[in-house]
C-alpha cells in the first residue's frame, strides 16, 4: 500500500480520508486495522458527558493509549511502559493547579526558553520597584505643599522621562530579542540537527476533534508502508535522541503543545508545521492542544512517554511487528500520511 502516489504534493495529504468522516472510535493505539469494536477498552473509559454526541469519539482523548485487557499480544508492550509520574501526565493535582512556577522542564533546551522568561520577570521586577519607588517618592515630597496641577515639566525633565522610557525599552527589549534570536538560531530554526542526527525519531501527528493521532515509519524507516506503527494519543520517544515531529489536522485549527518540553506548535488543515524537541529524562507527560477546537477539546490531550533508547526500540520493533500482521489495505481511514517532508 502507498499513503499517497508516487511524487504527490502536500496537496494530495489525506487524499484517502474524506475531510468529513468522524475519527475512528475505537481504534486500538497500536496497529491499524485491528477490529473496530474494541470493547475491553471502553470499559475504562469514564462515562460521557451529557449531551455529548456519542459518534464525537471524546473518548479516545481520556483512554489510555495502550489499555490494560487489549489483546494479550500488547503484553511486551505494556511491560516497558515507565509508570506515569505523580503530578504529571493526563490529571492535574491541586499542587498543579496553585502553582505559579513553570512545568518541570524535561526536555534539553527547554531552559532556553525558560531563562528568556526568568530575565524578563527581573527586568519588570525592577521596573515595577522603580516606577513604585518614584510614586511614592512623588505623593510624600508633593503631597499636600504643592499644587495638585502639572507645570508640564521642563525641558530638562522630559528629556529625563524619554530617556529613561528608551533606555528600559533598549535593555529589556533589546536583551529578549538578542536572546530569542540565539534561541531560534541554535534550536526552533535549526532543524540542521534532527536532520544530521543518526538517531532522530521522525513522528508524523495528525490532529483532529478530539485526539492525537500519531504516526512512525517501522523498521524501514519510511512512511506509507504497512510497518507503520499508528498510536492514539500515546506518544513514545527516546531518551537523548532528538525527536522530529511533522504535524497537521484533518479538521479544525488545533494546538499542538508539550509544556515539558516547552513545544507549542499549530496543527493546521492543509499545512504541514514542524518542530523538534529532545527529551532529557525518562517520565511520562502530557500532550495537550492549546487551541480551543470545539466542544471536546479539554478532552485532547495525550501522554508523552520518554523511554530508554533500548525501550523504545524494542517498542517499536513489537509494535511494527503487529502493524504489519494487522495491516489492513482496505481500511482506507488508517492510511493517512505524507512522505517526509525536507526542512
Ligand atoms: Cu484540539
Amino acid at each position: 500500500m502507498k499513503v499517497l502516489p508516487a511524487g504527490s504534493s502536500s496537496g494530495a495529504l489525506f487524499a484517502s480520508v474524506p475531510p468529513s468522516s468522524p475519527p475512528p472510535a475505537h481504534v486500538p493505539a497500536v496497529a491499524p486495522g485491528t477490529s473496530t469494536t474494541d470493547t475491553p477498552r471502553d470499559a475504562l473509559v469514564p462515562a460521557v458527558a451529557p449531551g455529548t454526541s456519542t459518534t464525537d469519539a471524546p473518548r479516545d482523548a481520556l483512554v489510555p493509549a495502550v489499555a490494560p485487557g487489549t489483546s494479550t499480544t500488547d503484553a511486551p508492550r505494556d511491560a516497558l511502559v515507565p509508570a506515569v509520574a505523580p503530578g504529571t501526565s493526563t490529571t492535574d493535582t491541586p499542587r498543579d493547579a496553585l502553582t505559579l512556577s513553570l512545568p518541570e522542564d524535561a526536555s534539553t533546551h527547554g531552559h532556553r526558553i525558560d531563562e528568556l522568561l526568568a530575565s524578563s520577570h527581573r527586568f519588570d521586577a525592577v521596573l515595577i520597584a522603580v516606577a513604585l519607588g518614584w510614586l511614592v517618592l512623588a505623593v510624600w515630597r508633593f503631597h499636600q505643599a504643592k499644587q495638585a496641577a502639572s507645570d508640564g515639566g521642563t525641558r530638562r525633565s522630559r528629556a529625563w522621562v524619554l530617556g529613561l522610557a528608551l533606555g528600559a525599552f533598549a535593555v529589556v527589549d533589546g536583551s529578549l530579542l538578542l536572546g530569542s534570536e540565539g534561541y531560534l538560531r541554535d534550536v526552533l530554526w535549526n532543524f540542521h540537527v534532527p536532520a544530521e542526527d543518526p538517531r532522530t525519531v521522525r513522528i508524523e501527528i495528525n490532529a483532529h476533534q478530539w485526539s492525537w493521532e500519531a504516526r512512525y515509519a517501522g523498521a524501514d524507516g519510511r512512511f506509507g508502508t504497512p510497518d507503520d506503527v499508528v498510536t492514539w494519543n500515546d506518544l513514545r520517544v527516546p531518551v537523548g535522541a532528538p525527536v522530529w515531529v511533522q504535524l497537521v489536522s484533518t479538521d479544525v485549527v488545533h494546538g499542538f503543545s508539550l509544556p515539558h518540553f516547552r513545544v507549542k506548535l499549530d496543527a493546521i488543515p492543509g499545512r504541514v508545521n514542524q518542530t523538534w524537541f529532545q527529551a532529557a529524562r525518562e517520565g511520562a507527560w502530557e500532550a495537550a492542544c492549546y487551541q480551543h477546537c470545539g466542544t471536546s477539546h479539554y478532552r485532547m490531550r495525550g501522554v508523552l512517554t520518554a523511554m530508554s533508547p533500548e525501550s523504545y526500540a524494542t517498542w517499536l520493533r513489537e509494535a511494527g511487528k503487529q502493524a504489519t500482521q494487522a495491516y489492513d489495505a482496505e481500511d482506507l481511514a488508517a492510511h493517512w500520511g505524507w512522505e517526509w517532508k525536507a526542512p
